[in-house]
């Protein structure tokens, strides 16, 4: 039934493209219907120790009508949230739920509320116009462009094209991120750790990759042997996202997240008997912590301890 529907509809449309060619030509014009483009949300890299907080591609341009997917592969989560030409996002914290249907029109915020592990959000834009979007979780790096021109208007770029240009500046930015490794600034080995790490360190632009670990060395190792008594530093050399220190019970599993909601707790030192939390590290920030008992103990961020893995231990003996 739908099959013959389909058929005669489009039968119908070869006679009224027919009717409207005046001078009787017989070539019909190549079935044009709405498309779908692809965007990757964000990418990872080495176990998801470096993340890449873009969209890729970036920025597209569709026709009026077409449906864009937003797929996230990591296990950190992002969001595509569209507000209205010239508008801002509704401020505070990102909001996990969807917001909205799955048509933008310009006149109404939406939001795909927190996707990861390969979920998909998919929008379909029926107004022209250049629409910016962002990710709420990962302010102000990530964010990105749709223009849609009216149906029927060139587009620049074929769906292809974007896909190779779009594998390529991911790549660009994994490699970047894994080679801000190298630009950890402490003596290896040594008592001062890297609590995150980016790009250009603390102080620059945000960049686009970060490096989800805490780092001793270039090589990433996140586990350390101290003598009792020594003081330990963490740093977040990254430009781009917070990060905690937080060390439970002895034993005990970390605190949910994530970290912001977690308060700081704890004193300079530790001996493993007190849940002991730096609270929010913002890039640049700096936490320290004196060792006063031998055993393996365990730490980990609030925000990346999941399957991004951003686990240390610290071995006193
Ligand atoms: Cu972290």
């Amino acid at each position: 039934m739908k099959f013959r529907l389909a058929a005669a509809l489009a039968l119908a449309g070869l006679v009224l493209v027919a009717c409207e060619g005046g001078n009787g030509g017989n070539q019909i014009p190549p079935p044009s219907g709405p498309l779908t483009w692809s965007i990757v949300a964000g990418a990872s890299a080495q176990s998801e120790a470096v993340q890449a907080l873009d969209f890729y591609p970036n920025s597209v341009t569709i026709h009026a009508g077409d449906t864009v997917t937003w797929t996230n592969f990591t296990s950190i989560p992002h969001t595509v949230s569209i507000p209205p030409a010239g508008q801002s996002p509704p401020p505070g914290r990102p909001n996990p739920a969807p917001v909205g249907g799955t048509i933008f029109d310009n006149s109404a915020y939406i939001s795909s509320g927190f996707l990861l592990n390969g979920q998909t959000y998919a929008v379909t834009f029926s107004t022209p116009g250049t629409y910016a979007y962002y990710c709420m979780v990962h302010p102000p790096e990530m964010n990105g462009q749709i223009v849609v021109l009216p149906a029927g208007a060139p587009l620049p770029t074929t769906p292809q094209q974007y896909l190779t240009a779009a594998l390529a500046d991911q790549t660009l930015d994994l490699q970047a991120g894994a080679a801000s490794i190298q630009q950890f600034p402490y003596a290896p080995g040594g008592t001062h750790l890297a609590a995150g790490i980016s790009p250009g360190l603390p102080g620059t632009q945000p960049s686009e990759p970060t490096v989800m670990r805490f780092l001793d060395d270039t090589t990433a190792n996140s586990n350390i042997s101290v003598s009792v008594g020594t003081t330990v530093t963490w740093t977040n050399e990254s430009n781009n996202v917070p990060h905690t220190v937080t060390f439970p019970v002895l034993g005990q599993a970390p605190p949910a997240g994530p970290g912001d909601l977690v308060p700081p707790s704890g004193g300079p030192a530790y001996d493993g008997t007190v849940l002991t939390n730096s609270g929010v590290m913002s890039p640049g920030q700096s936490y320290t912590l004196t060792f006063t008992k031998a055993g393996t103990y365990a730490y980990y961020c609030l925000f990346h301890d999941g399957p991004t893995g951003m686990i240390g231990t610290v071995t006193v003996h």
